[in-house]
């Protein structure tokens, strides 16, 4: 089953908005099956983000996402890393359709609330980085039948 990394950023733990974005993703019939709060290094948010190193807002993007803890979550299902970054919305909030997360709860780029892996290949990687094998549970739910 295709899973993916989805990550709340330190606004979002600061604003309580943990148990509403895993409340949205358990409601839509994705399976969780990882999570933990953790603080992130300087290091590893360097290698997460290495795409934007060129970027001029990298150091910005390094200093936002290790400025406190966020949420990494693994979460599973039928095409969940499309699904998931539609139900994110797009990069920027101005631009993210409401009922999106990043739509009812963001405003500016650099505070968006949320990030998910963008392909299957960011997804392993992303999974790999932030998780260890034993970190990411096997199981199944009886409600599976409901929704597949
Ligand atoms: P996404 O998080 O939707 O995958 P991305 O990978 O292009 O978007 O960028 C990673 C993060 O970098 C994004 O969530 C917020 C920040 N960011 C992107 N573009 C930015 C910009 N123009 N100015 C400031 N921060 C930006
Ligand atoms: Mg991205």
């Amino acid at each position: 089953m295709e899973k993916t990394f989805l990550m709340v950023k330190p606004d979002g733990v600061q604003r309580n908005l943990i148990g509403e974005i895993v409340a949205r993703f358990e409601k839509k019939g994705f399976q969780l099956v990882g999570a933990k709060l953790m603080q992130i290094s300087n290091e590893l948010a360097e290698n997460h983000y290495g795409e934007h190193k060129e970027r001029p807002f990298f150091g910005e993007l390094v200093d936002f996402i290790t400025s406190g803890p966020v949420f990494a979550m693994v979460w599973e299902g039928e095409n969940v890393i499309s699904t998931a970054r539609q139900m994110m919305g797009a990069t920027n909030p101005k631009d993210a359709a409401p009922g999106t997360i990043r739509g009812d709860f963001g405003i500016t780029v650099g505070k968006n609330v949320i990030h998910g892996s963008d392909s299957p290949s960011s997804a392993v990687r992303e999974i790999g980085l932030f998780f260890k094998q034993e970190e990411v549970v096997e199981y199944s739910k009886l409600m599976n039948e409901w929704i597949n």
